[in-house]
């Protein structure tokens, strides 16, 4: 009996010294588990033939002419604005940018900061956040590369990541720095994780409480799963669109989708002085959304993440399903129209940006017979094509649908 009682004891101690134990490694096991923001990877979009070959040639750029996606939201309206984002800082959460890149104005590109390790440098050597800042901010009319959306912004580089991949806890130490340290009025964040990071969603609630508008890209899955912190409600998420103004096969379907912006085949800045590459993906897309914000915030230095939301609302414009819907959000932006939008918001004069006839594709060689031009729907055109085919089949009518 007092064995049984003393082997009783020694399993109870045994087991009180098990279960800490036990404990601490499903800690361990958590903290391995802990989500990895991540950078979206670029996508592969195949070439659609060209079948909007826009025009572009905007600027005396050189890559001026692969700008369609600028073209698409109406930036050479919109620059007759005067408005150039001029004051605004703009933080770029991401992999640095390239720090010899000679396509921003003398002091737009500050040192920044580097989040990864100790050296003050936020060079980037992989290239994701140069591209992105280079849509947001690159010098317009300068004869080198591309010009950015919004060409007289400070844009600020804060290093989260060096190879796509961010610890957790350094997003929301990253939001912080933005709106504390460096007083941006807009962030841009072109990555996400499922899992919401430690401490993001409280830096965004911050961030927004003091005036500063974040923008995020809202993944590449092409499907209804949720990054955050692009799926936050205080953030502005943004899709993509192809050259068709239709949803981006990657691009994703839910409620994260706040607006879209051109994603596809996007020529930004690359790691070399005055190089450009060319990429796909929403983390090109949320930066045109970035960039209109900081000209709106030149205006409107006042303009917080409600305002501008309401802005949007009213300017974008609406595709897909009538009003807002998941693959679009509330539509395509327009950065003439957001620009009028926010003078009519703020009570303030319209600024004088001529009117331009709305963007439409250029024809196809052979194109042009006024009849099908009824036919904007393709479903519809090809129907009717088939049946001309089928009832002359063997005659070729020297027409081209
Ligand atoms: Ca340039
Ligand atoms: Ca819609």
């Amino acid at each position: 009996m007092k064995n049984t009682f003393r082997k009783g004891l020694a399993l109870l101690m045994a087991l009180c010294l098990l279960v800490p134990l036990f404990g601490i490694s499903v800690l361990a096991e958590n903290a391995e588990d802990l989500p990895i923001d991540y950078q979206f990877k670029d996508v592969e979009v195949p070439d659609n033939d060209g079948a909007q070959a826009l025009s572009a040639g905007m600027t005396n750029d050189p890559y001026s002419s692969q700008q369609w996606n600028l073209e698409m939201i109406g930036m050479g309206q919109a620059w007759q604005s005067g408005l150039t984002g001029k004051g605004v800082r703009v933080a770029v959460i991401d992999t640095g940018v390239y720090t010899n890149t000679n396509d921003f104005g003398d002091g737009r590109l500050e040192a920044g900061k580097n989040l990864v390790s100790e050296t003050a440098s936020t060079n980037d050597t992989r290239g994701h956040g140069t591209f992105v800042a280079g849509l947001i901010g690159a010098e317009k009319d300068n004869g080198v590369g591309i010009a950015g959306v919004a060409p007289g912004v400070t844009i600020v580089p804060i290093k989260t990541s060096n190879d796509g991949s961010t610890a957790d806890g350094v997003s929301a130490q990253a939001i912080r720095a933005a709106v504390d340290e460096f007083h941006c009025d807009v962030i841009n964040y072109s990555s996400g994780s499922k899992a919401l990071m430690s401490g993001v969603k409280d830096a965004v609630n911050y961030a927004v409480s003091k005036g500063t508008i974040v923008v995020c890209s809202t993944g590449n899955d092409g499907n209804t799963s949720l990054y955050y912190p692009g799926a936050l409600e205080a953030t502005i998420g943004v899709g993509s669109v192809d050259k068709s103004m239709v949803r981006s096969s990657f691009s994703h379907n839910n409620r994260s989708i706040f607006v879209v912006a051109p994603g596809e085949d996007s020529t930004s800045l690359g790691l070399g002085s005055g190089s450009v590459r060319t990429a796909s993906g929403t983390s090109y897309s949320a930066p045109l959304v970035a960039g209109l914000a900081a000209l709106l915030k030149e205006a409107h230095p006042e303009m917080n993440t409600n305002d501008f939301k309401a802005i949007l609302q009213s300017s974008c414009k609406d595709l897909g399903e009538a009003g807002y819907d998941y693959e679009y959000g509330w539509g395509l932006i327009q950065a003439p129209e957001a620009i009028k939008a926010a003078a009519t918001y703020f009570g303030t004069e319209v600024p004088d940006i001529p009117d331009t006839p709305e963007m439409e594709p250029e024809p196809e060689p052979g194109e042009g017979w006024t009849i099908w031009e009824l036919f904007n729907f393709n479903w519809l055109r090809e129907f009717f094509q088939n049946i001309i085919r089928s009832l002359f089949k063997g005659w070729s009518p020297n027409l081209t649908f």
